[in-house]
């Protein structure tokens, strides 16, 4: 049901009126998602201010029986926060505010809308750090990704977004507020609301407000890219650094035809003279004595074909940008079809060798970009040259993963991209008690129709 002009006047007796958003241009930036692959419409976002007017929204909305789609930063990669069908857009990013920074525990609390980045700075102020951190850092929000349970760079070292949580404030689906922001580092008093609410997609409720663990900041970081002959080379060098190196920060990957792409749209030089067919990026903490423990790590392994060292903020930065320029660099040319997939260690290398070939059997015009998390096994297979409705390649790649013991999604979600192959992770007793939680938490069906059960 799409929202009446009613209830739009309704919406702005909550939220005032210049926080309904009716304008067809602003809304376009609402309605489509990074990519450009999934689009949808809608005659209204709303953008409260607080939980309270978040429970406001939704029990109006739930009342006209008009559905919502929450959204936060709208960088999402699987039309998780697409109003497909004319849904109310809840843009969370005016809840923005870090309250109880404390720098002896080492926690903050943030609203929804904070950006990954923003967090990430209030750490660093009082000496602190965030674990997450990912491409998108400045436009995704605290809420997004926690809906999400995003990965990013340094899952290897701290965890996904759902090992960061003390506690959330969120607004169920039945319009209920659970709060529980207090921060304790032990607290075994029941179900774990924030290990449910986080990865549920908007599907349960709608987070507003999380209290976040921070980290130690890394110390001294060494970064090198380190280029290699072959893909199982690349695996086994991954896993020997997580078990050689205890400073370890993140492994990243990345292959020739990637490379070339991200110079070429960058107008970045290539790091190398030659060409190689994989490459690592390796960040550690511990300085000069670090960058010698991984040299002679490298020297000893015989997997190394060439690197770059850099121990300097600046050159580390540069050695980072040709692994983290790919998401942009695929864009350029095209929406592409993304498939973040997670394979076990023994299997990574013979997908990755099998996907391109696997895409070309069925689409030969595609072309097939291949990047990701080497240390948690976490690829993102790209497909470019396939329009954006035609799913054939999607069901090859994903059908492929599952067949060699891997998860359709590490960390970007099942959103709409994804929701016909979960049955390919998903039990059927555990998909029923997906939709028991659904009904008991969202008996009405108002947050997010159309994601992971849903559609
Ligand atoms: C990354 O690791 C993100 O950079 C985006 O998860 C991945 O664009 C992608 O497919
Ligand atoms: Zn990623």
């Amino acid at each position: 049901v799409a929202p009446t002009e009613a209830l739009v006047r309704q919406l702005e007796r909550i939220v005032g009126p210049g926080h309904v958003v009716t304008d067809l241009e602003v809304i376009a930036g609402y309605t489509a998602d990074f990519t450009g692959r999934f689009r949808g419409h809608t005659a209204a976002v709303v953008r409260p201010l607080d939980a309270a007017q978040v429970a406001a929204v939704l029990s109006v909305c739930r009342a006209e029986g008009v559905a919502l789609v929450p959204q936060g930063g709208n960088t999402g990669l699987v039309g998780g926060g697409v109003p497909l069908r004319g849904e109310v857009v809840l843009s969370l990013r005016r809840l923005d505010v870090i309250s109880d920074v404390d720098p002896v525990g080492g926690q903050l609390t943030a609203g929804a809308g904070v950006t990954v980045g923003a967090v990430q700075r209030a750490a660093t102020d009082i000496g602190w750090a965030y674990g997450v951190d990912l491409s998108s850092r400045d436009s995704a929000t605290v809420g997004g990704t926690i809906a999400t349970n995003a990965g990013g760079l340094r899952v290897l070292r701290h965890g996904d977004t759902r090992a960061q949580l003390l506690g959330v404030e969120a607004v169920l689906g039945t319009g209920e507020v659970v709060s529980h922001l207090g921060g304790l580092l032990k607290d075994n008093t029941g179900y774990h609301l924030p290990s449910l609410l986080c990865g549920s997609e908007g599907t349960l409720g709608v987070v507003t407000a999380a209290r976040l663990r921070l980290v130690p900041p890394p110390h001294e970081p060494v970064v090198a890219l380190v280029a290699l002959s072959s893909v199982p080379g690349a695996v086994e060098l991954a896993g020997s650094l997580r078990r050689e190196l205890p400073g370890l920060e993140a492994v990243e990957l990345f292959f020739d035809e990637g490379l070339d792409l991200v110079c070429t749209a960058t107008g970045v030089a290539p790091p190398f003279a030659r060409r190689h067919r994989a490459y690592l990026v390796v960040e550690l903490s511990g300085g000069e004595p670090a960058a010698a423990a991984l040299a002679g790590l490298l020297e000893g392994s015989g997997a190394m074909a060439n690197s770059a060292v850099a121990l300097d903020p600046v050159p580390a930065a540069a050695l980072w940008r040709y692994r983290e320029a790919h998401t942009e660099a695929i864009n350029s040319i095209g929406p592409p079809h993304k498939m973040d997939v997670t394979l076990p260690p023994a299997t990574l290398a013979e997908f990755v060798e099998a996907v391109p070939g696997a895409v070309t059997s069925i689409a030969p015009q595609a072309r097939t970009w291949l990047f990701g998390h080497a240390a948690d096994g976490n690829i993102h297979v790209n497909v470019t040259g396939v329009a954006p409705e035609d799913e054939a390649v999607d069901a090859v790649v994903l059908e492929l993963a599952a067949a060699m013991g891997g998860s359709i999604s590490a960390e970007h979600g099942i959103g709409t991209a994804k929701r016909r192959w979960l049955h390919l992770n998903r039990t059927p007793a555990e998909l029923s008690t997906f939709a028991t939680l659904k009904r008991a938490l969202d008996p009405d069906n108002v947050l997010n129709p159309n994601v992971l059960l849903g559609g």
